[in-house]
């Protein structure tokens, strides 16, 4: 009898049928898309119509207060000391044409500190620039040709092709990195570039929120509501537009902040929290990022919460495979940019991340722009590969799949030269 017992004990664990988001295969055709509808970026919680500016700084405010508490959670306000220094400084860079410095950013709280490296490249035009700000995932010195840029010493994903092994970086990524962030392109353009290694603001693991920027918070008292990694690495990217404000060769009121993939999921929430970002650059952020969760297509709020747990509040999970009750979505994020510029980019193979879904997304947040007056996504109908459209919000579909490419950039410096 006792074994008897066990075996059926056994039997059901071995044996039980899986959740439905294990069983669920992604969904890569337009219908098996649900019908659904969409929360209104121009309606209260209470009901009422926002008609006026003034009705939507109220509205916006609320809708933070939801993304916070049900999708990214809400980050501290920043009470410690900032201090800059710098670590290497070259003031002829390309033949003289630009500078190069990197510059480790300590931030101290409470006896505790945290640092992070940025690489910043600016032309030597004399004149403060305007300049592009993103998080990049394998160490600086992937964005460097020569042994100046040292190899980042934090934790990292392993990568064959970038040299990262046992969670360390190698001198093998040096340089590999390049393609994807064109800094000589940039400068020729009059625009400077900082970026950081996503992995010293917060390691992308699961480790209980003890490390990176969290850490500078061991008092706070974790809840379902508290931030996840994307909110910690959107936090670590208003520390470098802090810092951005005390420096003499950028303009920081013409800051556009870009991220791609999780990390584009970071720039959006960057921007929609901290509005000094005056141009913000959504590049194949897919789930959790400018695609609408309601479609369910490619990547779902199910399949992300199990495989990233650490990226979101924990409340997120009460909307897998229960897109319809989540009180916002993702075009509402985009809308919180209002009235500042944003830019979606898609890449057409890249269906994990809904391109049609973030397309939509920019239709959707449109009625925001319109409030002030402006154009959002100037068209309703996806445009074709490789035809980007430019409003206040601008879109394209890159052929090819997942990454940031020389075409991503071309559209994105294009659309800053509009607004900048
Ligand atoms: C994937 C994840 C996506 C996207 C991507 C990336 O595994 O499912 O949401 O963020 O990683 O960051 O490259």
């Amino acid at each position: 009898m006792k074994n008897f017992l066990l075996l059926l004990v056994l039997g059901t664990l071995s044996f039980g049928s899986p959740s439905p988001a294990q069983q669920v295969e992604p969904n890569y055709e337009e219908s098996g898309v649900p019908d659904y509808s969409l929360p209104d970026p121009l309606r209260f919680e209470a009901g009422g119509q926002v008609n006026h500016v003034e009705d939507w700084l109220e509205r916006r405010k609320e809708l933070v207060t939801l993304f916070e508490k049900h999708v990214y959670g809400k980050s501290p306000d920043w009470d410690g000391e900032l201090h800059a220094e710098t670590l290497f400084e070259n003031p002829n860079f390309l033949a003289g044409k630009a500078s190069r410095k990197g510059v480790r950013l300590h931030l101290k709280r409470n006896g505790r500190e945290v640092f992070f490296d940025l690489l910043l490249f600016y032309p030597n035009t004399g004149q403060p620039v305007p300049a592009f700000l993103g998080l990049n995932f394998y160490g600086n010195h992937t964005l460097a040709g020569d042994a100046q840029v040292p190899v980042t010493e934090a934790w990292i994903r392993n990568n064959e092709a970038m040299g990262s092994s046992g969670n360390r970086a190698s001198e093998v990524g040096r340089g590999k990195r390049i393609p994807n962030w064109p800094y000589e392109a940039i400068i020729s353009r009059g625009y400077g570039l900082v970026s950081l290694y996503y992995g010293e603001v917060d390691p992308d693991f699961d480790d209980g929120f003890r490390n990176g920027v969290h850490a500078l918070y061991p008092e706070e008292r974790r809840n379902e509501a508290s931030w996840g990694s994307i909110a910690g690495w959107a936090w670590g990217l208003s520390r470098v537009m802090d810092f951005l404000e005390s420096e003499s060769w950028v303009q920081p009121e013409k800051v556009a902040v870009l991220g791609h993939s999780r990390l584009g999921k970071a720039a959006l929430w960057a921007g929609a929290v901290d509005t000094r970002f005056a141009l913000v650059i959504s590049n194949n952020s897919g789930c959790g990022g400018a695609a609408l969760s309601r479609r369910k297509y490619g990547e779902t709020v199910a399949r992300i919460n199990r495989s990233f747990p650490h990226w979101f509040a924990a409340n997120f999970n009460q909307y897998n495979e229960n897109e319809a009750a989540l009180p916002i979505d993702q075009h509402q994020l985009l809308a919180l940019m209002a009235p500042r510029p944003v830019y979606v980019a898609s890449g057409v193979e890249d269906r994990w991340a809904d391109p049609r879904g973030e397309f939509l997304s920019c239709v959707a947040a449109s009625p925001v722009y319109a409030l002030f007056g402006l154009q959002g996504m100037p068209v309703t109908a996806q445009p074709p590969v490789d035809e980007p459209e430019m409003g206040h919000i601008g879109y394209h579909v890159r052929s090819g799949g997942h990454g940031l490419l020389p075409y991503d950039w071309e559209q994105y410096l294009d659309f800053a030269d509009l607004h900048f």
